[in-house]
């Protein structure tokens, strides 16, 4: 039978034998090795990375085929009648639906995987939007702990085995999941300039420390006198004083717009940073084995 163009193609890329193609084999390697079935270390981060990897490369040879990029697929909205698979390859058979939304309505995406985020909490931390996962682990194993399992197996067929390539949705899907990834990546860069805003917030105070300039509402510069300074930032020591501005460097680092510049800029602000820390601890170190010998 003639196959659709989407279909097609996707055969074309794994060779005459799907079931025996490198390219599906080295899937199936990735979920079957035993660190990848145990979910160690960092799987999540693993499992959105390769998949991110195998995209790029049925990407690059889409363009050596004179095909854009595989485009993202919403599971909240019907597979495109151009992406049908009519020549299953497992047992399993064909899909089972079209539609898995109207199957199964936690197909769609949670408010949790979104940067705007809502009230569902992610099954594994409870963040409720994408800015609150700390890294690509979390990331990868709470899309990972239902909704993305919970999308192939709905739509059934070669889609709920590991031989899922050969279904053409499998790649709008995981694009749809990269772009998650991506997001995520967006939510980090917009957090930025919040931690800074943070730390400048503690280094200079809500009781301003110095004689300056404000410019409250609605009016120009007013020149103040000196407060009386910030009362956390008086009773730091100097070396924790010292280690909350390495931080705050390290941070504003990241935003000259020189690369090399920002990265010696930010190395010596890590250098002060950790200097400074290792003197709190060394006093720390020191007053407990001052403590120790008391006790001997
Ligand atoms: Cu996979």
């Amino acid at each position: 039978m003639t196959l659709a163009l989407e279909e097609q193609l996707v055969r074309d890329y794994l060779g005459p034998d799907p079931m025996t193609s490198p390219r599906m084999q080295a899937h199936m390697d990735w979920h079957t090795a035993p660190e990848n079935l145990a979910k160690t270390g960092n799987y999540g981060e693993r499992f959105l990375l390769f998949h991110k990897q195998m995209i790029e490369e049925y990407n690059a040879y889409r363009a050596t085929r004179g095909f854009l990029p595989v485009v993202g697929w919403d599971p909240a909205t019907p597979i495109s009648a151009s992406l049908p698979h009519d020549e299953p390859l497992t047992p399993n058979g064909a899909r089972l639906t079209n539609n898995p939304v109207a199957v199964n309505p936690g197909c769609r995406t949670p408010t949790w995987a979104t940067l705007a985020g809502g009230s569902e909490p992610d099954p594994l931390y409870g963040y409720r939007r994408l800015a609150e996962f700390e890294n690509l682990d979390q990331l990868g194993r709470s899309i990972d702990a239902g909704w993305h399992g919970r999308v192939h197996n709905t739509i059934g067929g070669d889609m709920a085995t590991f031989m899922s390539p050969v279904d053409p949705v499998f790649w709008p899907w995981h694009t749809w999941i990269d772009q998650v990834r991506a997001s995520w990546e967006v939510s980090r860069a917009l957090r930025r300039p919040r931690l800074i805003l943070a730390w400048t917030q503690i280094l200079f105070g809500v009781v301003n420390d110095g004689p300056g300039i404000v410019i409250p509402p609605g009016s120009g510069p007013v020149p103040v006198p000196g407060g009386p300074g910030d009362p956390l930032w008086k009773v730091l020591s100097p070396a924790a004083r010292d280690m909350m501005i390495g931080m705050l460097a390290a941070e504003l680092a990241t935003l000259v717009s020189n690369e090399r510049t920002g990265q010696g800029l930010q190395r010596s602000a890590i250098a002060v940073a950790t200097q400074a820390a290792q003197s709190v601890s060394a006093v720390r170190n020191g007053v407990l084995s001052t403590r120790a010998a008391a006790l001997r």
